[in-house]
């Protein structure tokens, strides 16, 4: 079902690899697929084991949370779907993903990015808040059965070079490459996501998620002292973001009390 690896990316996978732990070990390429979260689902209900990574150059149906679409046309990113098993770090697999993407790129390529609650990895734009662009998104999807959690798939979209969207998408995405106004090699960016993800995941995997807690927090600052609107499955609220509990949640503060929200949307105001 895979391609040759291009020769780029196996050379910036082989320089990682003391770092990466079994992250990229299997690896499968492809140069155009539907959706790297559809293929890897598949090697993992098919046994493969934790850390199994499907790369693509381009995705027909890429997807976000909640029924969205992801644009990933040809040259334009990276698309990527890791496997995992780890029941321990599986709650805080999105979290992780945002934390690898942000110093994964800063250690590729220098840039330096933010996180957005939950899963956006934006641009830093510290006086107008609102204006942040988006760069990558981390979707974690889990597959359970009777025996419990089977398998979550880790997808990671990252937008390297400018491209062609609709115009509402257009107007809030960025890519590396129109951020630091040069060209950047994909292989260095996905050898240092999954080597910062192999980090990440190391105290997770013992049952200590308070590192990556810290991380994602100052990498993060939006969501702390911000005026924010969610849509959450129980409606629309306004109120001051401040900052994340310690299973992930955001928390609002709405009046007098706290909200926790654990899903839905969030517009930074
Ligand atoms: C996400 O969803 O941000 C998660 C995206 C995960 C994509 C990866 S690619 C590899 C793997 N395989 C998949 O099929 N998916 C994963 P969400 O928070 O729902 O954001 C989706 C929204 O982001 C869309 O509704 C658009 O507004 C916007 N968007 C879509 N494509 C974009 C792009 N390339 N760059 C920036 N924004 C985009």
């Amino acid at each position: 079902m895979s391609e040759p690896l291009p020769t780029d990316l196996a050379a910036a996978l082989e320089a990682t690899a003391a770092r990466r732990g079994h992250l990229g070990s299997p690896l499968h390429y492809l140069s155009e697929t539907t959706s790297t979260n559809d293929v890897a689902a598949t090697y993992a209900d098919r046994g493969a084991p934790e850390g199994t990574t499907v790369v693509a150059a381009a995705q027909t149906s890429g997807r976000g949370r909640l029924g969205r679409s992801w644009y990933s046309p040809p040259g334009a990113g990276l698309y990527l779907s890791i496997v995992m098993r780890d029941k321990t770090a599986a709650p805080y697999l999105t979290l992780a993903g945002g934390v690898a993407v942000v110093e994964g790129v800063r250690a590729a390529t220098g840039l330096p990015l933010e996180i957005k609650w939950p899963n956006d990895v934006v641009t830093p734009t510290e006086d107008r808040p609102g204006r942040r662009r988006k760069i990558a998104g981390v979707l974690a999807e889990a597959s359970s059965s009777a025996d419990g959690l089977q398998h979550v798939i880790l997808g990671i979209g990252i937008n390297l070079s400018p491209a062609a969207y609709p115009p509402d998408v257009a107007a809030r995405a960025s890519s590396i490459e129109t951020e630091l106004g040069r060209a950047v090699d994909a292989g260095p960016v996905l050898a240092e996501v999954l080597a910062a993800l192999a980090a990440e995941l190391r105290p997770l995997t013992r049952g200590d998620a308070s590192p990556l807690l810290t991380r994602w927090r100052a990498l993060a600052p939006s969501s702390r002292g911000t005026a924010v609107q969610c849509e959450t499955p129980a409606g629309r609220l306004s109120g001051v973001a401040s900052g994340i509990a310690d299973d992930g949640a955001l928390l609002v503060r709405v009046g007098g009390r706290v909200e926790r929200i654990i899903a839905g949307e969030v517009v930074w105001k």
